[in-house]
């Protein structure tokens, strides 16, 4: 059985029993959008930021939700508070909606609200020891095609490159946009470093990540930071190159393509960034409400059985 707790549309249910139609543009065309927060210690790690970068990808699709973003916000928070977790993970949904067939948008009426309560857990032990990469063929499309800022239900781009790395026995896969800049791996953004600055590529073409912005925060008035793209020979060099995502946090690249990074073991500046983060991330963060009352005052949660 899984574990945690799941709203949708005005209701919390196991996640056993929680239902979406299956008319749901978000199932039948990935029409849709979607974020993945982490709470520790009973704190919801940058919630506010998630929110807005939701609403800033419902936006960019034209998709209405159907909450604002302080009922969305009250709705999260007692999601975490009904899964009686302290440490899990969210994944927030806003689907197009239930509508006739045919991918125009206007067919879905109203935008459905899902809230996911639940755990996840992607490497494991590779946190300490580091992940192997390999360099997918599949890059990752050009912002003319879809704005890599847009999180949205459409992810076989990514599921593609993360299933030849699976293929090729690597934890991971890097990513290249069309012009053969690194642009990020298939859940993650990428940094390398060298010489003790710390570079990663500009967000023209891959994701605008939370973990990242922690890390770039994290190394002000430590390390040098540039913010440039670059190629893959230049992350072949590196003496270090991590990755950072709120799924996979931030874990040592060890290798690519069987080349290994530095001495290939986990360096001293993403070890030293790594337990930064976790310190940051277990002692900050939006405090999840206990009992009842409070901060719950949405029509949704107010409707809901106990
Ligand atoms: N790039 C892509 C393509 C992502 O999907 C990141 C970078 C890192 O962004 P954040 O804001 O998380 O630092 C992501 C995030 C999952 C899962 O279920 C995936 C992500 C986040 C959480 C869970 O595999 N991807």
């Amino acid at each position: 059985m899984r574990e945690g707790i799941v709203y949708v549309d005005g209701k919390w249910s196991t996640p056993e029993h929680a239902k979406i139609s299956v008319f749901d543009h978000g199932l039948l065309y990935g029409d849709g959008v979607f974020e993945g927060i982490r709470f520790y210690n009973g704190r919801v790690f940058k919630l506010d930021r998630h929110i807005d970068r939701m609403f800033e990808s419902a936006r960019l699709i034209g998709l209405t939700p159907s909450v604002t973003k302080e009922e969305f916000r009250d709705i999260i928070l007692e999601t975490c508070r009904r899964s009686g977790l302290t440490d899990g993970y969210l994944r927030p949904v806003f689907t197009r909606g239930e509508g006739d067939l045919g991918l125009d948008p206007r067919k879905a009426k109203r935008s459905s609200t899902v809230v996911i309560c639940s755990t996840i857990s992607l490497y494991g032990d590779k946190h300490r020891t580091g992940l192997t990469a390999i360099v997918a063929q599949v890059r990752r499309p050009p912002r003319v095609c879809l704005n890599p800022n847009v999180k949205s239900l459409n992810y076989l781009n990514n599921i593609l490159a993360k299933s030849e790395a699976n293929a090729r026995g690597a934890d991971e896969a890097l990513m290249l946009d069309l012009e053969g800049n690194v642009a990020e791996m298939s859940a993650d953004n990428l940094f390398v470093v060298k010489g003790r600055t710390v570079y990663t590529p500009q967000t023209s073409n891959c994701l605008v990540g939370i973990t990242r912005e922690t890390i770039l925060e994290l190394c002000e008035g430590r390390y040098p930071v540039r913010t440039e793209m670059f190629k893959l020979d230049f992350a072949l060099q590196a003496e270090e190159v991590f990755l950072t995502g709120t799924g996979g946090e931030v874990a040592p690249v060890i290798s690519v393509e069987g080349h290994p990074i530095g001495n290939g073991k986990p360096g001293p500046v993403t070890v030293e960034l790594q337990q930064r983060y976790f310190d940051l991330v277990r002692s900050t963060g939006t405090p999840i409400p206990s009992g009842n009352g409070g901060s719950v005052s949405t029509k949704a949660a107010a409707s809901s059985p106990a």
